[in-house]
C-alpha cells in the first residue's frame, strides 16, 4: 500500500516531499488539508497525527512522521534506490552540508512567517503586509535569506555539492515560494538565480514549484483584497 502523505498546494516543505516522491518513483496516496477557512480550533485529529499541527505528515501503516526534512531523509534512504547516493550522498562531509542546507531551510520559517502559520489563529490581511505589499522589515528578511544561499553557493553548483541533493529540493521549494513576497533580484543575487534556473529544468521541481506559486499569488491577493474574515488556524 503506498504511503499516504497530508499536504498542501501553497506549503513549500509539502512541494518539497512530492517532488523527491516524483524524483525517486514512488507513488504516494495524496490528501489534502483544508485549513480555509477553519472557526473552530485544531482539530484533534489533526494533532493526534502531528502534535505540532503542520503538514505535511506522512502516514506508513501505523508510522506516523512529520517535519518535511525527515520524511525526505526517510524516503530516500527507504525508497531512494540508486538514486538515494545522489539525493543523499553517504560520504559523511557531503552528507553533513546537505544536513547543514536542510536545517537552514527549516529555520527559515523566521524569514517567511506567512507560510508557517502557528497553530494559532491568524487573520489576513497578515502584520507584515501593508497597502502597497509586504513591508521593508519582510523584504529586508527575505533579502537576508537571499544572502545566505548566495554566500553558500560560492564553492558548487547546487546548495551542497555538484548535483541535486534533498537540500536543493527542500530550499527550492521555499525560495520558490517566496517570490510572490519579493522577487530575487538577480544583480544582486547572481547564483542564487542561476541555480534556480538551473532548478527549474527538473521537471517535476518545475511542475510543483509553479503550481505552489500560483496558489500562493492567489492567497497574497485574497490576504490584500478582502476584508479579514480567513483564519488559518
Ligand atoms: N519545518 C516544518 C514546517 C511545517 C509547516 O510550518 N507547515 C505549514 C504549512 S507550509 C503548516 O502546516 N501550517 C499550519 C499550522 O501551523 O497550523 C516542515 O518542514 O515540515
Amino acid at each position: 500500500m503506498a504511503p499516504i502523505l497530508y499536504k498542501l498546494a501553497a506549503s513549500p516543505p509539502s512541494n518539497a516531499v512530492l517532488i523527491l516522491a516524483d524524483i525517486i518513483g514512488l507513488k504516494l496516496e495524496v490528501r489534502d488539508l483544508n485549513i480555509f477557512p477553519l472557526e473552530s480550533g485544531v482539530s484533534a485529529g489533526r494533532l493526534k497525527l502531528n502534535p505540532m499541527s503542520t503538514v505535511p505528515v506522512l502516514i506508513e501503516g501505523k508510522f506516523i512522521i512529520s517535519e518535511s526534512h525527515a520524511i525526505m531523509k526517510y524516503l530516500v534512504s527507504k525508497y531512494g534506490g540508486q538514486k538515494a547516493k545522489m539525493l543523499y550522498p553517504s560520504d559523511m562531509r557531503t552528507r553533513a552540508l546537505v544536513d547543514q542546507a536542510m536545517f537552514f531551510d527549516a529555520s527559515l520559517a523566521k524569514y517567511l512567517p506567512i507560510f508557517y502559520i502557528s497553530p494559532k489563529a491568524i487573520e489576513f490581511p497578515v502584520p507584515f503586509y501593508d497597502q502597497d505589499g509586504p513591508t521593508a522589515t519582510v523584504k529586508t528578511a527575505i533579502d537576508k535569506a537571499y544572502g545566505v544561499v548566495e554566500a553558500s553557493l560560492g564553492a558548487h553548483a547546487y546548495i551542497a555539492t555538484d548535483h541535486l541533493t534533498i537540500a536543493d529540493i527542500s530550499l527550492a521549494a521555499t525560495i520558490f515560494a517566496m517570490q510572490p513576497v519579493h522577487n530575487l533580484d538577480p544583480d544582486k543575487f547572481p547564483r542564487t538565480a542561476a541555480w534556480k534556473a538551473r532548478l527549474e529544468e527538473h521537471p517535476s521541481v518545475k511542475e510543483h514549484l509553479s503550481l505552489c506559486t500560483m496558489v500562493l499569488d492567489g492567497i497574497i491577493t485574497l490576504a490584500l483584497t478582502t476584508t479579514p474574515v480567513y483564519r488559518i488556524i
